[in-house]
């Protein structure tokens, strides 16, 4: 397609995150439509295509990468459909976003990675909407800039309110901490090289079974040692922060979110319901750079090797979850297409 043209995405997977980006991209984002909506759930695409034109239900990924009108691919389904659905899309050589995780493990990440190296060029942007956020991104830059020095250190938080029925100690690592774990890579530009996990008396909040909240350990190849705390049932909003400690200064995001008020002999702000809320515009900016990079014929933001590298990371972390031990991540040799 030339860059003058509307992208035509077929967006595959139309469960909480698959409809807000349909939404998304049908009423916030420019230079793309949605051109065909996939799902098992045949009512479900059928309502949603009938309220937008030119847009065709399917419940057959490859059969809607197959329609003229789609262009690229936005794969927003559950991860142990992604593998499918990204192969179908490189026979095909589209344009992917992938929502995270690429793959629920190391060796299908690995996999999907060999399959776009054997296309000889970048196909796949991860969503790891995190690096699109105004604050991460100012963080990003101003550790650049380099006038505080090395960063020595990062602490992280991420606090959910509660959980859905079914959440896992391993998901708290799968689903949660591998936006830290992406975060740290990219803040730092280095690998992440072993986990530990302690984890602390549990709230009384916290479902059967789970051990919440955690404390997860990255060393980094370069030396650097980066906490983070999990607390997927705080019990009183969605909070995420990150604290970059320096040779010669400190910076930190995620204290305060939106309007700032005094009253009542008292002072404060609003905390978000949860990371749609907290994420939206990150999830904005992620859609419309994806868009426009692809009109432009290119590929940037999140690769399939931070693909990979964030799910070796985050089956080290699981095994130090239930092991207590730390464990060294290991990775395959970084190949050129993404260096
Ligand atoms: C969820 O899957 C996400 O991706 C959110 O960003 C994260 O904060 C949450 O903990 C996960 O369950």
């Amino acid at each position: 397609m030339t860059s003058h043209e509307t992208l035509g995405v077929a967006v595959i997977g139309t469960g909480r995150m698959g409809a807000d980006h349909v939404r998304r991209i049908n009423e916030v984002i420019s230079g793309a439509r949605v051109a065909a909506v996939v799902d098992i759930d045949a009512d479900r695409i059928k309502r949603l295509a009938d309220g937008i034109t030119g847009c065709t239900p399917y419940t057959d990924p490859a059969a809607a990468m197959d329609d003229p009108a789609v262009d690229a691919v936005l794969i927003a389904s559950p991860g142990p459909a992604h593998e499918a659905a990204l192969l179908e899309a490189f026979a095909r050589d589209l344009p992917v976003l992938c929502e995270k995780p690429l793959t629920p493990d190391a060796a299908s990440a690995l996999r999907v990675l060999e399959a776009e190296r054997a296309l000889g060029h970048r196909r796949v942007q991860v969503g790891f909407m995190r690096r699109y956020d105004a604050d991460y991104r100012s963080l990003k830059s101003l550790l650049e800039q380099g006038a505080y020095g090395r960063p020595l250190m990062l602490h992280n938080k991420h606090r959910n309110a509660d959980t859905p029925p079914g959440f896992t100690n391993a998901m708290m690592i799968n689903d949660s901490v591998v936006h830290e774990i992406d975060v740290t890579r990219w803040l730092l530009e280095d690998e992440i090289t072993a986990v530990r996990v302690l984890r602390p008396a549990p709230t009384g909040n916290a479902p059967e079974g789970l051990s919440d909240p955690q404390l997860v350990l990255f060393e980094t190849a370069g030396g650097q040692v980066v906490d983070t705390e999990i607390f997927v049932n705080c019990d009183f909003g969605y909070q995420v922060g990150c604290e970059a400690v320096c040779e010669h200064g400190t910076a930190r995001i995620g204290d305060d979110h939106g309007v700032f008020s005094n009253a009542a002999g008292r002072w404060g702000g609003a905390v978000p319901p949860g990371f749609v809320e907290r994420f939206e515009e990150a999830y904005d900016r992620q859609v419309q750079h994806w868009v426009n990079a692809t009109r432009r014929g290119e590929v940037e933001g999140p690769s399939c090797w931070d693909g990979y590298a964030a799910a070796a990371v985050c089956e080290a972390g699981v095994r130090a979850q239930t092991t207590g031990e730390r464990v060294p991540v290991e990775l395959i040799e970084r190949p050129a297409l993404y260096r």
